[in-house]
């Protein structure tokens, strides 16, 4: 699948070993601090597709499928694939070949899409730097294929956190030296071939900013699907220079900024405004990155505040401005793990309840962007316009500029109380019908251009134009 194929699609993100098992248990045990295997599968992803395609996700992210260090180390087992020792062969504890495969199957029977994670920048193992053991790697079985062992000890020298390894003691992940010819032909290589066995649709790349830029943009184009990279850093303009190497990165800069706004009522909706106009500027085509509020590697949401209504106006934010959607499994069962290992609960023990709240409402949010991109056939390559602020309430506006869906959204939290937003600077002319479409209510564009919207309990308000409106809200 193309980037532009991407704009428009909503991913769930799992560690394939957390959501679902072979054997459709909702109650086998997962103790999250034990950091090893819990039984999840590939095969249990198949079983559950229902369910994730019942929010509206078009597509899913599996965690790396390729076969790991074998050992329980101190920092437990490879549960989570980013310890890879055979990039050949791919994690049995997962499934077979026919299995993934099988996946892929199933999601694209559904017209879903299947993106994979994978890793470049290192292989996995247990023990310490001074000590591997090269023979066991396939590819890569002598040292001459790597960096020389150092552990990365500042974040602010390029070379120290592009040369030297991730990892500790227990763990190390030695560092491939991405420089050489001979690597980087068996990295493209390689990502060619499994982007075609498994029909692969798209890449989260791994560990981008600890491998030199000049490597990716062959690595993305061997790959020949839409890859997003990860960068974990909140600075735009750091972030956002890998997107002139590759099609799009997570949206790092955004997750900061969006928690902070919406952790409680005194967060900074001004500095959320700034970041969003930063990160259009800075990034490449902020359309194409991924956007986030939860992963396996930071606190979840609901660590930081149980409010539903603060959870509901950040699912609204990740739907509804530049960039595709991404919810990291359990987040709509409102899970609330705090750092790794917390982070990483068992999906099953949820029972996949339908009814729970955040599932209902991701599902209702990911019908309204669907609406907005068939209403408007510039709404996904439109930029976001932030249009209004005061201090606890965001106002942005996306799509044409003859129509632009509006997003309201207010960190008051649920006990947040009722009150009429008079909204200013919308675009729209006095006499408009609009719905807002999270409570199907008609609102009319005032004489003087302002939209009367209804707020309450600190809940998102979206508006599109009535007219649009019908398959969600009836005829008006
Ligand atoms: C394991 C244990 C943990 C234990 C740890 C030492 O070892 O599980 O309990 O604490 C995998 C596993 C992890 C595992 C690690 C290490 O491997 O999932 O469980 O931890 O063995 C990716 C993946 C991640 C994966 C790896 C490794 C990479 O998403 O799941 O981890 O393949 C760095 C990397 C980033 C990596 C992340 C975990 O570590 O850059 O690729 N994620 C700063 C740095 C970042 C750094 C981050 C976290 O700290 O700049 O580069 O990420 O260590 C903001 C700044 C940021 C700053 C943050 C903290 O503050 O803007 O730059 O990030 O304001
Ligand atoms: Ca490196």
């Amino acid at each position: 699948l193309t980037p532009a194929e991407w704009r428009s699609q909503s991913i769930y993100f799992m560690l394939t070993d957390r959501f679902g098992r072979s054997d459709n248990s909702t109650t086998a045990a997962c103790n999250v601090s034990d950091r090893t295997y819990c039984g999840g599968t590939w095969q249990g992803i198949i079983n559950h597709l229902d369910y994730i395609q019942g929010m509206g996700f078009t597509a899913i992210w599996i965690t790396p499928v390729t076969e790991q260090l074998p050992q329980d180390t101190g920092d437990g087992e490879a549960y989570h694939g980013y310890w890879q020792q055979n990039i050949y062969e791919i994690d049995s504890n997962l499934g077979t070949a026919a299995d993934l495969l099988a996946l892929s199957k199933a999601l694209h029977a559904r017209g879903m899409y299947l993106m994979v994670d994978v890793v470049a920048n290192h292989m996995g193992y247990a023990g310490s730097g001074n000590s591997v053991d090269y023979s066991v790697f396939s590819p890569f079985s002598s040292s001459s294929y790597f960096h020389s062992y150092c552990l990365i000890s500042n974040y602010d020298n390029q070379s120290n956190v592009e040369d030297c390894w991730l990892g500790d003691t227990i763990v190390s992940l030695p560092d491939v030296d991405t420089t050489q010819t001979a690597v980087q032909t068996i990295w493209y290589d390689w990502i060619a071939g499994l982007v075609s066995n498994y029909s692969i649709d798209g890449l989260r790349i791994d560990t981008v900013k600890h491998v030199q830029k000049s490597f990716w943009p062959g690595y993305n184009d061997a790959a020949g699907v839409y890859c997003v990279g990860e960068i974990f850093d909140g600075d735009p303009a750091y972030t956002c220079d890998y997107q002139n190497y590759m099609d799009g990165v997570l949206n790092y800069p955004i997750y900061y900024q969006l928690l902070y706004a919406f952790q409680s009522s005194s967060g900074s909706i001004s500095d959320l405004y700034n970041m969003i106009n930063s990160v259009k500027s800075d990034c490449a085509d902020s359309t194409l990155l991924g956007n986030f509020i939860e992963n396996h590697d930071n606190p979840r949401f609901a660590s930081y505040t149980s409010d539903y209504s603060e959870a509901k106006n950040v699912i609204s934010f990740l739907f509804l401005s530049d960039g595709i959607p991404i919810i990291y499994s359990g987040q709509e069962q409102h899970y609330s793990g705090g750092a790794d290992p917390a982070n990483r609960e068992a999906t099953w023990l949820s029972g996949y309840s339908t009814t729970a709240e955040l599932y209902k409402y991701i599902g209702t949010t990911n019908k309204i962007r669907k609406l907005a991109v068939s209403a408007d056939s510039s709404y996904i390559t439109t930029k976001n316009v932030p249009f209004y602020q005061d201090s606890h309430t965001l106002a942005m506006k996306k799509g044409s500029s003859a129509s632009p869906v509006i997003t309201v959204l207010s960190n008051y939290g649920s006990s947040g109380s009722s009150y009429t937003l008079s909204l200013s600077g919308s675009g729209y002319s006095s006499g408009t019908k609009l719905m807002e479409m999270y409570t199907c209510t008609s609102v009319t564009v005032d004489s003087s251009g302002n939209i009367a919207v209804p707020m309450t309990s600190g809940l998102p308000r979206v508006l599109m134009l009535a007219s649009s409106a019908s398959s969600l809200c009836g005829s008006s």
